[in-house]
């Protein structure tokens, strides 16, 4: 069975317990809940982590191209918008990556409208709450020609 890996960064385990105006109410658990049940769909299984360490989230990329992952769907948190190490692991990685925020970045401040992974995505999606991660998979299955199983 082929394994998506689903990267989420720093402070989004407190997803749902502050800042609900700009993330929303769902949980992590949540998100998590909605990405197996989406990749079930397409026959998936699902590598589902966050971590609050730039270097964990680099040997995750690292890990999902040695394990020949099918993709990988990130929301690199902060780090987004700093990390160069993000970036080259990705590029090293061969692995499609769709690139996911909850809130829509671009409507906030400045220093969110630069991405370090947007240029080494496949693709990019903002403003769709948590729903993102779902129509992330979503894109991943057309990307890779995966139907949904029956
Ligand atoms: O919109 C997104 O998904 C972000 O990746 C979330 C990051 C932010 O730095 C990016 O610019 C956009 C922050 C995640 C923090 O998550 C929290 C969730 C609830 C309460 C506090 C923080």
């Amino acid at each position: 069975m082929a394994t998506i890996y689903v990267l989420n960064g720093p402070n989004l385990n407190l997803l749902g317990t502050r800042e609900p105006d700009i993330y929303g109410h769902a949980t992590l658990a949540d998100v998590e809940k909605l990405c197996r049940a989406t990749a079930e769909r397409f026959g998936w299984a699902v590598e589902f982590r966050q971590s609050n360490h730039e270097g964990d989230l680099v040997d995750s990329i690292q890990e999902a191209a040695e394990k020949k992952a099918a993709g990988i769907v990130l929301n690199a948190g902060a780090y987004t918008h700093t990390s160069l190490a993000i970036h080259d692991a990705i590029l090293a990685a061969k692995v499609a990556v769709i690139e996911v925020h909850i809130s829509n970045v671009f409507a906030r401040e400045k220093l969110r409208h630069h991405s370090y992974i947007a240029p080494v995505a496949k693709a990019s999606l903002c403003g769709f709450g948590i729903d993102g991660y779902a129509l992330a998979l979503i894109g991943l299955a057309a990307m890779t020609g995966t139907s949904a199983k029956t």
